[in-house]
């Protein structure tokens, strides 16, 4: 990529596009390609060709989906599996179409089978059963992975993927209802503190495993790889994080000390667990010369501290 090279972020007002925008720019990036979702429908597929067309990008991050927590993806499963399987077709397509030199797709580590060995190496995808409650979402994600995978084999172009392990960081969604546990989990144990609760209710048993990766880090990794890197170098897909997971309780208290809430943490077992663990097999990514930075209490940190400033999404 040259530093004047056209360059779409799709979706660069979410958590990861804007991320990405923001190390494209402290890289020296100049021609940055951004259309908020009112400029720019992208699961209109008439919409994306016509500014595929006129703005002819030649680097495309595909970052834009529609996503959300354990509650968001089982209650609005035709949203998920709808939007996320147009926007991937649409803008895959386009960027065949009109010719961009390489794109990268973001998939998620929600897309291997439920109970898959840990850690999760690539080669386990489409290997058993998907998780229940993230199903529609991770058929989608399939399908785009998949997208790449055939045009590559077909048409030649140069499409990676990157199968992230659970985000966080500035820019989260920080609803209850829609939100991923750590937003959540801040967001609680903030109001907790500020309000005096005598205790903070978390959903499910605390046992299931996720490995958390700061968003800025996933930024670092995907720019890392779109500079250095083929689709031919990273396999069909290559996995992104850090390579330790810890458990929901764990992760609770680490929350608490850092915003210092001294009340009680219960339980809610209604609520479902998800998939008992999810530990991504980094060493493909770090044959690749990269590995993550930031340690999980700094990231927490620094989002708790965004949260309190109650900055809006860039
Ligand atoms: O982050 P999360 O919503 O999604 O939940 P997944 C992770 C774990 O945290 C689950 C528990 O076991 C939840 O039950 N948890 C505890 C909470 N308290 C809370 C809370 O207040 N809010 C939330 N949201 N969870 C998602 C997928 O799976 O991961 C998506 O559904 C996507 O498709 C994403 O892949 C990365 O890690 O279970």
């Amino acid at each position: 990529m040259d530093k004047n090279s056209r360059i779409f972020i799709a979706g660069h007002r979410g958590m990861v596009g804007s991320a990405i925008k923001r190390k494209l720019e402290s890289n020296g990036y100049t021609n940055l390609l951004c259309k908020t979702h009112n400029g720019l429908d992208l699961t209109d597929q008439k919409a994306v060709n016509e500014f595929f067309q006129s703005e002819k990008p030649e680097y495309v991050f595909l970052a834009a989906a529609k996503v959300g927590g354990i509650l968001a993806n089982s209650t609005y499963p035709a949203e998920f599996i709808y939007q996320n399987i147009m926007i991937e077709a649409n803008v895959i397509h386009a960027a065949y179409t009109y010719g961009a030199k390489k794109l990268l797709f973001l998939g998620s580590s929600c897309i291997y089978p439920k109970f898959a060995p840990q850690p999760m190496k690539e080669e386990y995808l489409l290997t058993g059963e998907l998780e229940v409650t993230n199903e529609a979402y991770a058929i989608a994600k399939i399908a785009g992975i998949r997208l790449c995978k055939h045009y590559n084999q077909q048409y030649g172009t140069n499409f990676m993927s990157v199968m992230p392990t659970n985000l966080y960081g500035q820019n989260d969604n920080f609803d209850l209802e829609s939100s991923h546990v750590m937003p959540a989990l801040i967001r609680k144990f903030h109001e907790a503190k500020v309000e005096g609760k005598p205790e903070i209710v978390i959903w499910g048993t605390g046992l299931p495993r996720r490995e958390f990766l700061h968003v800025d880090d996933m930024a670092d990794a995907c720019v890392h790889l779109m500079e250095n890197y083929d689709e031919s170098d990273v396999g069909e897909f290559v996995n992104i994080g850090v390579g330790k997971d810890i458990t929901i309780q764990e992760l609770a208290e680490l929350i608490g000390d850092i915003v210092g809430y001294e009340g009680e943490i219960v339980y809610d077992t209604s609520k479902p667990d998800g998939t008992p663990q999810k530990l991504l097999d980094v060493s493909r990514l770090n044959g690749l010369g990269w590995e993550a930075r930031i340690s999980l209490k700094d990231g927490i940190t620094e989002t708790y501290e965004w949260y309190k400033s109650g900055n809006e999404p860039a």
